[in-house]
């Protein structure tokens, strides 16, 4: 069974206010190229198709159309395609019956165990698992699906588990502030927990494409097709995988992604002072379309036109600036952080409500997150109209 494995596409993501529609459409024929080209016998998205819950009429239909696209460049693959924690998981389903037309299976919910197991007749089996709140997972879930699918395997073929999540001991490169515990409010699995009985799990949600540590080299984040973050400082990919049969190692291949529009951070190493950090964005080429922001280290503020300065500065090049990210030389012995309303501003609204949750000993859990979460977007969707 060939497969191509990506997941986190994160469609409708902008960065610093920008749009970035015209890299994500690149990315999306980038991907229905390399369908054309390998005919893969199953595509799996494993979570955060969108960015947010409520994805504009414009970029769901950039994500339909595309995917016509996809399964035009090879019409007998199958695509299967889970809700990771950024989607809707409701709206993910509104399709499902029509999308069986052309092959496209969606799991947005936790549905009937038959849905969940998809057989690709002669080729394997997919145990296709969405993003499912830790506490709302019954124990040995996993287990129980792919013991079904074991025993539908009469023939020996190839067995993929899908899941949306974090598996502890994976390395969080690109996700900011990420520790061992979570990543996006989802509590970390062992990977015990997976199961066994798949020859190769096709993970979301981690943004760097890496084999995960103990995994016997079938255990894999894909990572993002195009980076979500600054920190995201590396080369993205989809992975197309090959499994002769049950209970062969897979063989992996990476394929690269190429963003139109890269997203570059000065100094390229370490932090420098405003001054400086001025120099190079004044020198920075003209023509390159890139977003940038600025590595800073202050010793108190930064002057409050801070910001208006450095946008001055890039007034008639291609490029985007986005923020100066600011490192505060005595911050590491205050443990009192103080802001500046520039830094305010540029934090996630998730990370300011967290840490006013941990001033005021409220246990933000996953439920509230998520609660916040739709809350936001709910704000977000009246800003836009
Ligand atoms: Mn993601």
């Amino acid at each position: 069974m060939k497969i191509l494995h990506t997941s986190d596409w994160h469609l409708g993501h902008t960065l610093y206010d920008y749009d970035r529609t015209e890299e994500q459409t690149s990315m999306l024929h980038q991907m229905v190229a390399i369908v054309h080209e390998h005919k893969p016998d199953v595509f799996l998205l494993s979570g955060d198709v969108y960015h947010t819950y409520q994805p504009s009429a414009a970029v769901q239909t950039l994500f339909t159309n595309a995917l016509v696209e996809i399964h035009d460049a090879n019409p007998s693959m199958t695509i299967i395609i889970t809700a990771g924690n950024h989607d809707s998981s409701s709206k993910h389903d509104i399709f499902q019956t029509p999308w069986k037309a052309l092959k496209v299976h969606t799991i947005g919910n936790i549905k009937e165990a038959d849905e969940m197991i998809i057989e690709i007749p002669g080729k394997g089996f997919v145990v296709a698992v969405p993003y499912v709140n830790e506490r709302s997972m019954p124990e040995g879930f996993y287990q129980q699906l792919l013991d079904m699918a074991a025993e539908r395997n009469t023939e020996g073929l190839p067995v993929v588990l899908m899941a949306h999540t974090t598996v502890r001991g994976c390395d969080f490169i690109g996700h900011d502030n990420a520790s061992d515990k979570t990543v996006g409010g989802i509590d970390a699995y062992d990977i015990s927990e997976l199961g066994t009985g798949y020859d190769y799990a096709a993970l979301g949600h981690i943004h760097h494409e890496q084999f995960v540590t103990g995994g016997h080299h079938k255990v894999r984040y894909c990572g993002s097709p195009i980076p979500i973050s600054f920190d995201e400082n590396y080369p993205h990919s989809v992975s197309l995988v090959d499994i002769a049969s049950h209970g062969e190692q897979p063989d992996v291949k990476k394929i690269e992604i190429r963003n139109t529009r890269p997203l570059v951070t000065l100094p390229t190493e370490g932090t420098t002072s405003f001054e400086e950090a001025k120099d190079l964005l004044q020198n920075y080429p003209d023509d390159i379309g890139a977003y940038i922001r600025l590595n800073v280290h202050v010793k108190d503020f930064l002057p409050t036109d801070a910001q208006a300065e450095a946008e001055l500065l890039t007034e008639n090049k291609m490029c985007r600036f986005c923020y100066i990210n600011i490192m505060r030389e005595k911050e590491k012995n205050d443990k009192s952080k103080s802001m500046s309303v520039q830094e305010f501003k540029m934090e996630n609204p998730i990370e300011i409500a967290g840490r006013y949750a941990e001033d005021n000993d409220i246990d933000f859990d996953e439920d509230l997150q998520q609660l916040f979460r739709e809350a936001l977007e709910m704000v977000r969707e009246d800003e836009r109209q």
